[in-house]
């Protein structure tokens, strides 16, 4: 049995560095929900000055970040527009529904950019038979999507709209480092044009916990509130945000090296018979794999490549995700390379020679 696996499923497998561990033992602790963190505190204050915005808040996950962050841009009824594939609309358990009593309208996008005439189009106006539309969404690298940058000016182009309908414009920034890191552009660039934003300490900046909403001093105030109720007001929360501050200091460069080794391994597994991948998409740490050519199913595959000491995730039938981060070394990116490649030999091999 493997025991010492390649874990290519997530950014947020990282685990935290020894300098972080370190910042959690001396950490300067207070009880956060009195704002006397001081530690906390410091973490807020860099996220808002690193975004441009005047406030930010330590939040225990992206996706109680999405929530918080919806439910205080909206109010119950509302209608937000969301990308089809964003993480929002899949991979919530539909709570800015269940929970934020918000209707969510979907436009597909391409490579996770929405179109703006389709925007426009589901727009709904203020009146007696519509849910009032009061917020865009926008993600930011796109997951689903590959790991896709959404450059600044498509994020202007998509505020102007909002402006002219008088919406607001949130952006699931998740892994809005990468995208930065990836277009060598200061991450205010990203942020100018959005009202309000998150992004994750506990994906590729190695942290093992928080994400920090970000916007201004009123929004803050709201998501505060609305953090507490949704039971996430937290106490000695220094513990959390330590870390945090290493991660802002120290981890955000280095993703430059996740994007190599993902772009390594993108343009070796399409040399693969029988596995294409679309290059265009591989922008930042991401990786898909469509393995439609070798005749099995991704689940089926993410077994094999379990079996060899591979950890994937499945993305539909015929996607294998892959995604790189801190503990992936371009040693790791060969010896997956050399495993897909016997793989897909083998699959190749016992296919019939009629379907060869
Ligand atoms: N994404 C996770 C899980 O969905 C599997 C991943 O491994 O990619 N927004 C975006 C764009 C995300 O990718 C994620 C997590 C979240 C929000 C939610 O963050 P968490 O997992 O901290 O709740």
């Amino acid at each position: 049995m493997v025991t010492d696996y390649i874990d290519l499923r997530s950014d947020t497998v990282t685990l935290p560095t020894e300098e972080m561990l370190e910042a959690i033992l001396h950490a300067e602790l207070g009880d956060d929900v009195y704002g006397e963190d001081p530690t906390v505190g410091k973490l807020e204050e860099m996220a808002a000055e690193k975004m441009g915005k005047e406030a930010a808040l330590l939040v225990t996950s992206g996706t109680q970040a999405n929530l918080v962050s919806v439910m205080s841009n909206t109010k119950r009824g509302d209608s937000v527009i969301l990308e089809a594939e964003s993480h929002i609309n899949w991979y919530e358990l539909g709570g800015i529904s269940a929970l934020g009593g918000v209707f969510p309208i979907t436009v597909k996008g391409n490579f996770g950019v929405p179109d703006l005439g389709d925007i426009e189009a589901v727009i709904r106006p203020k009146g007696l038979h519509f849910p009032e539309t009061s917020l865009i969404c926008i993600e930011n690298t796109h997951n689903r999507a590959g790991g896709t940058v959404m450059a600044p000016d498509q994020i202007e182009a998509v505020s102007e709209v909002a402006k002219n309908h008088g919406l607001k414009l949130y952006m699931d920034g998740a892994r809005i480092f990468n995208a930065a890191v990836a277009m060598k552009t200061n991450v205010k660039e990203f942020t100018k044009h959005v009202d309000n934003l998150m992004f994750c300490l506990s994906k590729g900046l190695s942290c093992p916990i928080g994400s920090l909403v970000v916007g201004s001093q009123e929004f803050i105030d709201e998501a505060r509130k609305r953090r507490k109720i949704l039971g996430g007001g937290m106490r000695q929360a220094g513990v959390i945000a330590a870390p945090g501050i290493v991660a802002l200091e120290k981890m955000i460069d280095r993703l430059e090296e996740d994007h190599r080794n993902a772009k390594h391994l993108a343009k070796g597994a399409a040399k693969i018979e029988g596995i294409t991948v679309d290059l265009r998409t591989v922008q930042t740490n991401i990786v898909h794999l469509d393995i439609a050519g070798l005749g099995t199913s991704s689940e089926e595959f993410i077994s094999m490549l379990k079996a060899q000491g591979v950890l994937t995730l499945a993305r539909g039938k015929t996607k294998v995700r892959m995604v790189t981060h801190r503990g992936i070394e371009r040693e790791h990116i060969e010896k997956t390379l050399g495993i897909i490649e016997d793989i897909a030999g083998n699959l190749k091999g016992k296919k019939p020679r009629s379907s060869a």
